[in-house]
């Protein structure tokens, strides 16, 4: 069998998020986004922090491009934060155009460093204006109009620098745990309180119903008015684990990992590449979750030029007696670490919920060029939080074999769907560049292939690991 092998202009680099790394949420003409107030309920954030300073990145994003040179990055996923750009959030609101000139100033230090920008439109940080005018994603009417308006300032203003854009990224954490669970901003949680009664328990559907819209209005409007002049790309990013069998000789848990993958995947995924929804969901949910009108499907049907894929771990499935709770968004099923044999998925993380398991990886990304009949796709985000990294000394930590392995295990699991699985993949970026605030988390779990001294000055200092990822792809991508 052929070696496993990567095509030799494959993208690879690292990706970041504008309210884990920036910090300076009052400069420069800043407001509150959904996260400045959520992390300001007590409770909310492990260890009680917030993204007021995080990596400080606004102001030594210039340190940062350096470093990515220095690891040998070739492309840079970093998002916008919107209340930068436009603090109030609203399409007759004013655009702050030094919240906007951070951005470009940092495309420009990309491509002076020879490094491709990829722009995530939204990463999570919603303008909290938008959120007390009329609830946000909920507003079908006002939200999608704010946020083309949005996109349409990013397409003026960096269009012609930019190759790559994410209009969302990861639409089911902002749904389900923002709009329903509340362990995500806006915590918004009114809607799961009256679950119980009738077809209630309708506002994640909604608000994910209407983030597809916006996202395929945006396209629209980049493909109609841009793509042709800039020549660029745009897609969303989606997540989602493997799904094993917890018992693989019931045919219902083998079932019930099909519909957890439709619960979390196909949810976003059918209506860009088939124009529906999974039937799976519409057999669960009914009424509750929308119908897409004939102009709503139009925008949103063949609304991807590539997928993102973010996929961090992969877990053992269990299918659950009938009838699904209201409450439940996971298709009915159990989610478990071990198998009925207790084997477990892979290695404890600090996230509780992230136990590597490359294989699955494989299989993850084949599923999902089979079931978009064969996308293009770049990885947007893969990485793993160490167990109790930050109780370690820096010396320790610097030696982070754990993460090295990890990536090894993934990326060679990629190259294999690649060569072997026919599987259309072009670019790959790592989570993360650096440590950074990890939302409910707080900065107790890192991600970076870069430790960050938080309290001794920002000091950034490489990983083990981020010398195994550029070693991984110098070798890999010979195709
Ligand atoms: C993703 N889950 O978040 C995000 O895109 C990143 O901003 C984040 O730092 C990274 O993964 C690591 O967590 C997720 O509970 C957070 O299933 C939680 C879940 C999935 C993705």
């Amino acid at each position: 069998m052929a070696k496993p092998q990567l095509p030799k202009d494959f993208l690879w680099g690292y990706a970041t998020a504008s309210y884990q790394i920036e910090g300076a949420p009052h400069e420069d003409g800043r407001a509150d986004s959904i996260w400045d107030t959520f992390c300001r309920i007590p409770g909310k954030i492990a260890d009680g922090t917030n993204g007021d300073v995080a990596c400080d990145s606004y102001h030594r994003y210039k340190e940062d491009v350096a470093l990515l040179k220095q690891l040998g990055a070739m492309a840079y996923r970093f998002s916008v934060s919107w209340s930068r750009v436009i603090p109030l959030g609203g399409r007759k609101d004013p655009v702050n155009k030094a919240g906007l000139q951070y951005y470009l100033d940092l495309i420009d230090e990309l491509h002076a460093n020879g490094i491709i920008p990829m722009v995530t439109i939204f990463h999570w940080d919603l303008p909290q204006a938008l959120y007390d005018r009329y609830g946000g994603f909920l507003n079908q009417e006002e939200y999608v109009q704010d946020y083309v308006h949005y996109a349409r300032v990013l397409f003026e203003a960096m269009g012609s620098k930019v190759k790559y854009w994410i209009t969302y990224n990861e639409p089911w954490c902002s749904t389900v745990l923002g709009y329903s669970i509340g362990q995500f901003a806006p915590g918004h949680t009114s809607d799961r309180a009256k679950s119980s009664v009738g077809d209630s328990s309708t506002e994640p559907f909604l608000a994910g119903h209407n983030i597809l819209v916006s996202h395929g209005a945006a396209v629209k409007l980049y493909r109609d008015e841009f793509k042709a002049k800039d020549g660029g790309m745009i897609g969303i990013t989606l997540n989602g684990d493997w799904a094993m069998p917890w018992d693989a000789d019931d045919p219902k848990d083998v079932e019930a990992c099909q519909r957890k993958l439709e619960f979390s995947i196909a949810w976003f995924g059918d209506p860009i590449y088939k124009g529906t929804y999974p039937a799976s969901m519409r057999k669960q949910l009914g009424k509750r979750l929308p119908e897409f009108t004939e102009d709503e499907r139009k925008l949103v049907q063949g609304s991807n030029d590539f997928y993102g894929m973010n996929t961090y771990c992969a877990n053992y499935i269990k299918h659950k007696p009938e009838p699904p709770a209201h409450e439940d968004f996971s298709g009915n099923v159990e989610i478990l670490l071990e198998d009925k044999n207790g084997t477990p998925v892979g290695p404890e993380t600090q996230s509780p919920w992230l136990q590597p398991n490359p294989q699955g990886f494989r299989k993850l990304i084949k599923w999902i060029s089979d079931r978009f009949d064969r996308p293009m796709i770049y990885v947007t985000e893969n990485g793993t939080s160490l167990k109790g990294e930050n109780d370690l000394s820096k010396d320790q930590i610097l030696k982070d074999d754990f993460r090295a392995e990890y990536f090894r295990g993934y990326v060679n699991a990629l190259a294999e769907a690649v060569t072997h699985d026919n599987v259309d993949c072009k670019g790959y970026m790592a989570w993360s560049l650096m440590d950074n605030f990890e939302w409910a988390e707080g900065y107790e779990t890192r991600f970076g292939v870069t430790y960050v001294d938080y309290k001794g000055g920002q000091q950034r200092m490489p990983k083990e690991s981020a010398k195994v990822v550029a070693e991984l792809f110098n070798t890999l991508c010979v195709a």
